[in-house]
């Protein structure tokens, strides 16, 4: 019997297993570990996301330092689609300089752009709970900050992480498309298929890199988050390899620190195509299709 699985948006309240591994309140190696105070901020806006109910979006309000270095080396590294939307977001969501915007604001931003809506949470999520969100263009964003002690680094995903990494690329139809399509694959799979969408995910969503007009442009947040791993990842260091779904989702993966290689597609479109195909060959005794009018998971 395939494992549960939500059908329906509302089913996400239930998507919520949350993964410790880099909790502040339990390893003594996250910089947040020693102050008391920073855990105590963390704890009362995991409360939030935990009695977030779907359909409304608690605001909260943020600082940050990581913005402006980001952005000076973006339009010679990032990929053209991330560079339209962030300059969109300038424009109408309050991006740029020191204030953060309000979750609830930038929801309706891509809401209005591809479709995708922001739920918060409180951490690191398990895998397939995860993926699962993004079946329904769900993605769940945390609303907390990295530790002061450490503004270029988090080892957790944290709002700079989403706003600079994920948002700007959510906005753009196709890659939305290819984002929901990971999550629609992931939908009732063995815990061996969640793990190598877990693996694409990372090498593409997080790590990816696609060609542009003859150059090497990042679209991964994971990338497009961190200013050393982003310069690092198209300096001539790393090695490179075609994206190709069968090889990259058993290709062994760093979270600690920068990766070793890092897959290069086409384009989105490219990625899309290879990705359809390989998520057609995974086993499952039933098919889903996501319908839009009532924002539930069809299993045919
Ligand atoms: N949880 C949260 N909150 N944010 C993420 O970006 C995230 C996650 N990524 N859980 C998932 C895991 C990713 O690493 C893949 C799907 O395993
Ligand atoms: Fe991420």
């Amino acid at each position: 019997k395939a494992p549960w699985f939500p059908r329906q948006i509302k089913d996400l309240d239930r998507c919520n297993l949350l993964i410790t591994k880099f909790d502040p309140d339990l390893h003594c190696d996250h910089p947040g570990y020693n102050d008391s105070e920073y855990r105590k901020r963390r704890a009362a806006i995991s409360e939030l996301a935990f009695r977030y109910k779907q359909g409304d979006v608690p605001s909260a309000a943020y600082r940050r330092k990581v913005y402006q270095q980001l952005r000076s080396v973006y339009p010679s590294l990032a990929c053209r689609q991330f560079l339209d939307s962030l300059q969109q977001l300038e424009d109408e969501c309050g991006y740029g300089g020191d204030c953060i915007p309000q979750l609830r604001d930038v929801s309706a931003f891509l809401k209005e752009k591809t479709g995708f809506q922001l739920r918060p949470v409180a951490g690191l999520l398990s895998a397939r709970d995860f993926l699962a969100s993004l079946a329904f263009r769900v993605f769940q964003c945390t609303q907390y900050i990295r530790h002061p002690s450490s503004p270029m680094h988090s080892p957790e995903p944290d709002c700079c992480h989403e706003l600079l990494g994920h948002i700007p690329m959510l906005g753009d139809r196709e890659f939305a498309q290819f984002s929901q399509e990971i999550g629609l694959a992931s939908l009732g799979a063995s815990d061996e298929e969640i793990e190598k969408l877990s693996t694409l995910y990372w090498f593409t969503v997080e790590f990816g890199l696609c060609k542009q007009n003859g150059e090497v442009k990042a679209y991964g947040a994971g990338l497009l988050s961190s200013y050393g791993e982003l310069v690092y990842a198209l300096s001539n260091e790393p090695k490179y390899k075609p994206f190709n779904p069968e090889e990259t989702a058993v290709q062994p993966y760093q979270d600690q620190t920068y990766q070793s290689v890092y897959f290069v597609s086409e384009s989105f479109e490219d990625a899309k195509v290879k990705l359809r195909k390989y998520s057609a060959n995974i086993k499952r005794p039933f098919a889903v299709r996501y319908d839009p009018f009532t924002c539930s998971v069809e299993v045919l």
